[in-house]
């Protein structure tokens, strides 16, 4: 294999505000994963540098909500974040956190260097100002009236009911999340990257020169800067991030976008602090970023004009971006638990990560977006990963066993149909290096499975189990090639599967760089993978429906609402005087010239029944439907807005202040009775 003389790899910095799910594992991690670890066996000179972003808004957010320090957010998630990476086998040689001094050192040194060189136009503006907290008011904390679908809870940057995205100034009424209050406009400076100036003189040859980029991430780049780009302020009045460098910048910090990227830089001084330099600034390194299509402008446009303009560092030789990865047809959120979380995922299938990381290479959002669904992770599980591998691996095993006791035989690989199947693996293992070289993932690991079925055809065309009545010589042979095909097939795999080779270099009592030997013996056949029953499969779906079939707006008042105190006392005949039940909803609608009001049809097991109510702000009317509920069933029937409502749905709220409903942990019957 030829190629640069040195990578520096890195995969996207997640956000440490919530943990990670298998979108972003196909979307980057995995992808960069086998990248490097195939560089790696390939003896190249690469590290992997990866870490928490830590800065933003939202983090701030979270720690309102919770009343705790954003660091302590920060700090939480990134041990529930690193501990997933690691235990899917994602290999960074380091996982660093922008938290730390040495990258708010590192980002603060970028920034000055910048403004020394006079790159900077600092330019004042008008920004909402919170006369009570004394501070200036980030878009996600101006609420007021989405101009769009006059939703009165939408934020100065986006409308969460109609998806439309806003700026603070074309809110209706806007007010602080902090204090309720009308916020003023108030002057303040900021620093822009001159983007327009930049595209010009350098952006547009730069993009035009990455003949070899993917079509979808040169596609985006290049309608980036059709449109024509304009500055965008580096800083930011806030006060969690990296500070500004500047005396006349107090309570101001870097614009996350600006420091996260330089997040990847400070974690290799971190790794390297003697070494780091020739990672980011010998022009034989070859820098290459595994992202989400969503990141690609950043890490195409903005990043690489930073580091332009600050000169002396080498720019981004291949971007492989890749498109979403959806869960059962739907897109994946987070803000609807519509997701496979990592750690939820190894609740479930401990031990299985190859599994999951098999069927999420084989269905890669390499070049469009891609369908995850439960059903198609067992068919490749049990159809590919059970039926053609550990079969075939198995097979090999047993008939050493049984006809040798697990010796290797010797071999003269001088039989043409040997000869040829080794010449066929030579050719598979080359066309899965070319493959992976041009981030080919998908398509490199189907070829790993191609080379099994060739040693299954190998074998069934070759019958031992006949031969070896007549000539155990030539079965051994043929058993030998087998092994020299699995252990092949593991030398292979390992880039993909690392827990699966390994285990298969257990298995042939060799490692990566052992050729298998005469006399060698072989373990214990085990089976490598176990096949997926529907019920387990059943029961993930059913998951997902309940935990997702809600869709939380995030309520405005970011202060947590207090816990009410507890009512006077009631005797046991009050309360059995309640009929609380389970029901399902399985209509819903607006109520028509009200703002609050859905009425509902419920299936209560016993009837089907109208209930009103006050949750048309919180909830989208399709997406309740089929949410199973606790509903107060007696509750003298009332007319509201004309409409006979009979009962009542009790609701309750969850630590970011959002409207829930109090439904069955896992699905119950209709009508069934809640004591
Ligand atoms: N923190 C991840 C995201 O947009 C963002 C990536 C930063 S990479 C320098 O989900
Ligand atoms: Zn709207």
């Amino acid at each position: 294999m030829k190629g640069a003389k040195r990578y520096t790899v890195t995969a996207a910095l997640p956000y440490a505000n919530g943990p990670i799910h298998i979108g972003h594992l196909a979307g980057a991690y995995l992808p960069a994963d086998i990248y490097v670890r195939w560089l790696r066996a390939n003896g190249k000179d690469v590290i992997f540098i990866c870490g928490t972003d830590e800065h933003g808004v939202p983090i701030t957010i979270k720690a309102k909500n919770e009343k705790v320090s954003p660091q302590e957010i920060v700090d939480r998630y990134y041990q529930i974040i690193s501990s997933s990476f690691e235990k899917f086998g994602i290999s960074f040689d380091i996982f660093s956190q922008t938290s730390k001094e040495i990258h708010h050192r590192t980002a603060a040194d970028f920034f000055t260097t910048l403004n020394n060189k006079g790159v900077f136009t600092e330019t004042e503006t008008e920004q909402y100002f919170d006369e009570q907290e004394n501070q200036f008011l980030a878009d996600r904390y101006i609420i007021g009236t989405c101009p769009k679908c006059s939703n009165d809870k939408a934020y100065g940057d986006q409308c969460e009911k109609c998806g439309t995205s806003l700026s603070p100034d074309e809110l209706i009424n806007p007010v602080s999340a902090l204090s309720g209050k009308t916020p003023i406009l108030k002057k303040t400076k900021n620093w822009f990257l001159p983007l327009d100036k930049i595209q010009t003189e350098f952006l547009n040859n730069f993009i035009n020169s990455k003949k070899d980029w993917k079509t979808n991430v040169s596609g985006q780049c290049k309608s980036w800067l059709n449109e024509g780009l304009k500055p965008r302020a580096m800083t930011r009045d806030l006060d969690w991030g990296v500070k500004v460098p500047l005396k006349e910048a107090e309570n101001k910090v870097l614009y996350v976008w600006f420091d996260a990227p330089i997040g990847y830089i400070s974690a290799t001084k971190e790794l390297l602090p003697e070494n780091w330099e020739k990672y980011w600034k010998d022009p034989e390194t070859s820098l290459i970023h595994f992202i989400g299509k969503d990141n690609i402008v950043f890490h195409c446009v903005i990043f690489p004009a930073m580091l332009h303009s600050h000169g002396g560092y080498i720019l981004p030789k291949q971007v492989p971006a890749n498109e979403f990865l959806n869960l059962e047809g739907e897109k994946i959120s987070t803000s609807r638990n519509h997701a496979i979380w990592l750690h939820e995922y190894l609740d479930d299938f401990p031990s299985k990560q190859d599994e999951l990381r098999y069927v999420l290479t084989s269905i890669a959002p390499e070049t469009k977006d891609a369908d995850f669904t439960w059903k198609d992770f067992q068919a490749r599980v049990n159809n590919e990963l059970c039926s053609i591998i550990g079969n075939f691996v198995n097979r090999v095993l047993v008939l050493s066993h049984k006809y040798f006791d697990g010796f290797v035989q010797p071999c003269s690989f001088t039989e043409a149909t040997d000869k040829n199947i080794i010449t066929e693996i030579k050719k598979i293992q080359i066309e899965i290096s070319n493959l992976i070289s041009e981030f080919k993932f998908r398509e490199a690991q189907a070829e790993l499975v191609n080379m099994i079925r060739l040693g299954n055809k190998y074998i069934t065309d070759s019958e031992p189990w006949h031969l070896i009545k007549t000539d155990e010589k030539r079965v051994g042979e043929i058993l030998h090639i087998c092994i020299v095909l699995t252990h092949n097939f593991a030398v292979s795999a390992l880039p993909f599967l690392p827990f699966t080779a390994d285990k298969i270099f257990d298995l042939l009592n060799t490692n990566k760089e052992q050729t298998i030997k005469n006399g060698t013996k072989l373990n214990n056949p085990i089976l490598l993978f176990e096949k997926i029953d529907d019920e387990k499969i059943e029961k993930q779906i059913e998951k997902i429906k309940i935990k997702s079939n809600v869709k939380i707006f995030d309520n405005p008042h970011i202060q947590k609402s207090s816990i009410a105190e507890i009512k006077p006392n009631i005797n046991f005949d009050d309360f059995v005087k309640t009929d609380m039940r389970i029901a399902t909803i399985i209509e819903a609608e607006r109520v028509e010239n009200t703002e609050k009001l859905l009425k509902l049809t419920l299936d209560t097991g016993i009837d089907k029944r109208t209930v009103v109510s006050g949750i048309a702000n919180h909830f989208n009317p399709q997406e309740i439907i089929g949410v199973q509920v606790c509903l107060l069933a007696n509750l003298e029937p009332r007319k509201i807005k004309g409409i006979e409502s009979n009962g009542m749905i009790l609701m309750t709220e969850n630590a970011d202040g959002q409207l829930v409903f109090v439904s069955p942990s896992v699905k119950a019957m209709n009508g069934a009775t809640i004591r």
